[in-house]
This record gives C-alpha cells, sequence and structure tokens, in this order.
C-alpha cells in the first residue's frame, strides 16, 4: 500500500472563502475605475464561477451580457488590463486581513507538518493572490509552507483541466496515490480526478449544491474539536474535525479498490 505522502490544497473557497466578499469586490472595483458600469452581485457572480479564472470568466461575461464588445479590436488586451487591475484590487483587499482561512485550516496545516505530510498548493488563481492571502493570515513566513505553489497561468488549460494538479504531483516527484486532494468545487474535483488525486471536498456557500460524485468524501468544512465538521457523503470522520488521522484513514480507503 501506498503511505499518504503530500496534501494538495485548492485556494478559492477550500483554504478560504474569498470569492464572494474578495474576488467578486476587486472585480467590481477595476470595472468602476475603468468607468465600466459592470457589476456583478452576488449570485450573478456564482454563475459565473462555473469559468475558473479571472481572465476567462471576464470573457464569458461579455460573451453573455455585450457580446459585441468581444468583437472590439484590442479587446484581448483590455481584458488583461482589467484583470491586473482586479489583483491589484484583490492583494490590497488581503492586505487589510479582510479574509480570514476557514476554520480549521491553520490547525490542519500545523497537524499534517508536525506529522511529516508534505504541502502543496493547486490552484486557478494568480500566484501574486496566493502569496498575499497566505501572509495576511500566516504571516511573512505563510507562504514557505507550502514546498510546491501551483498558480494561474504556468499550465495552459486551467481547472476543470487536470493540468494544474500534474504540475503539482511532478514539482513534487509524487505519484497520485501518494498525495491527497483538498478542494471546494466540482470544477476542482474534475480537476483532481483527471489527474488520478483522491479528493477530500469541503464545501462552502457558493458550491454546497454542486455534483461531487467523483470525491471519495464531502464535508461542510475542516472543524475544529470544539465545532465538529460534518461528513455529507462518504466514510465517517473518526474524531470531530478533520486531521491527519482521518486523512491518513481515507488515503487507506481509496487504496483499497476504489
Ligand atoms: C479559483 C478561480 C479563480 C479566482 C480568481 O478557482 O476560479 O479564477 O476566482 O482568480 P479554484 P484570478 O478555487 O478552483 O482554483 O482572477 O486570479 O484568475
Ligand atoms: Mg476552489
Amino acid at each position: 500500500m501506498q503511505e499518504l505522502k503530500a496534501l494538495i490544497f485548492d485556494v478559492d473557497g477550500t483554504l478560504a472563502d474569498t470569492e464572494r466578499d474578495g474576488h467578486r469586490v476587486a472585480f467590481n472595483q477595476a470595472f468602476a475605475e475603468a468607468g465600466l458600469d459592470w457589476e456583478w452581485s452576488v449570485e450573478r457572480y456564482g454563475q459565473l464561477l462555473r469559468v475558473t479564472g479571472g481572465k476567462e470568466r471576464i470573457r464569458q461575461y461579455l460573451a453573455e451580457d455585450h457580446p459585441e464588445r468581444l468583437a472590439e479590436p484590442g479587446i484581448d488586451q483590455r481584458i488583461r488590463d482589467l484583470h491586473a487591475a482586479k489583483t491589484r484590487h484583490y492583494v490590497a483587499l488581503l492586505e487589510t486581513g479582510a479574509i480570514p482561512l476557514r476554520p480549521g485550516v491553520e490547525r490542519l496545516l500545523d497537524e499534517a507538518a508536525a506529522a511529516g505530510l508534505r504541502l502543496a498548493i493547486a490552484t486557478t488563481t494568480t500566484p501574486e493572490n496566493v502569496t498575499a492571502l497566505l501572509e495576511a493570515t500566516l504571516g511573512e513566513e505563510g507562504p514557505y509552507r507550502f514546498e510546491v505553489i501551483s498558480a494561474g497561468d504556468v499550465v495552459p488549460e486551467k481547472k476543470p483541466a487536470p493540468d494544474i494538479f500534474r504540475h503539482a504531483l511532478e514539482a513534487m516527484d509524487l505519484p497520485p496515490e501518494a498525495c491527497l486532494a483538498l478542494e471546494d468545487s466540482d470544477n476542482g474535483v474534475r480537476a483532481a480526478r483527471g489527474a488520478g488525486l483522491t479528493v477530500v471536498v469541503t464545501t462552502n456557500d457558493y458550491t454546497r449544491e454542486q455534483d461531487f460524485s467523483g470525491a471519495l468524501v464531502v464535508l461542510d468544512g475542516f472543524g475544529e474539536p470544539q465545532h465538529p465538521a460534518t461528513v455529507l457523503r462518504g466514510p465517517a470522520l473518526p474524531g470531530p474535525c478533520v486531521d491527519v488521522e482521518a486523512l491518513r484513514g481515507w488515503a487507506a480507503v481509496a487504496q483499497g479498490g476504489r
């Protein structure tokens, strides 16, 4: 049996609830700054989240709501400029400390590191965003807790393509059987499964109703000893929250013939 050696974390929606009060707000700030009257409501943003990647999301919005804009000369550069402004606003927002880690994340990172598990990140978001989130929540050393940060345009195709998880696996020189992926969305589950990984899902407000049939286990969060997590589907939790013992147990279940 292949022993569990590493955890590969998604960022947006998994490490922190960044989308509604972070990315969405920053997109709207970038639009307003550019003199555009585009405004993404909480609900509209939920629909647009089907498309991963900020530049790709702006393009999808234009295709749906302003298709004539896509034919304008220079539109590709316009999207890149809008997205660069959005990243600037998003990083500034994170630096205010407005977005905390989800409950249980810091505990789990500490426990995993203490148990000798290797830690990596596989995300569609821009690398600067990951660094800013980890520094704002875990301090200057935050990013260094992860030996690999695979992010954004480093691969040609974003989730649900498996490329970003393959990128992280290659960087760690580990087979997928030695790792677990921690995700929050159906796009993320498809990407991780495509790379051969077993997936543990923690849902959030935007992803709760999605189809997680590819995941081994689905929970409502990582939980804390005083605030237990609930398993929504899959094998039971041995204790009140997701810890190294639970992850090792699930990795063993996955090896047992999934
Ligand atoms: C995250 C995303 C990202 C962020 C925005 O998906 O889809 O696009 O919403 O980031 P996942 P950028 O959690 O599955 O990685 O604007 O930097 O692209
Ligand atoms: Mg996510």
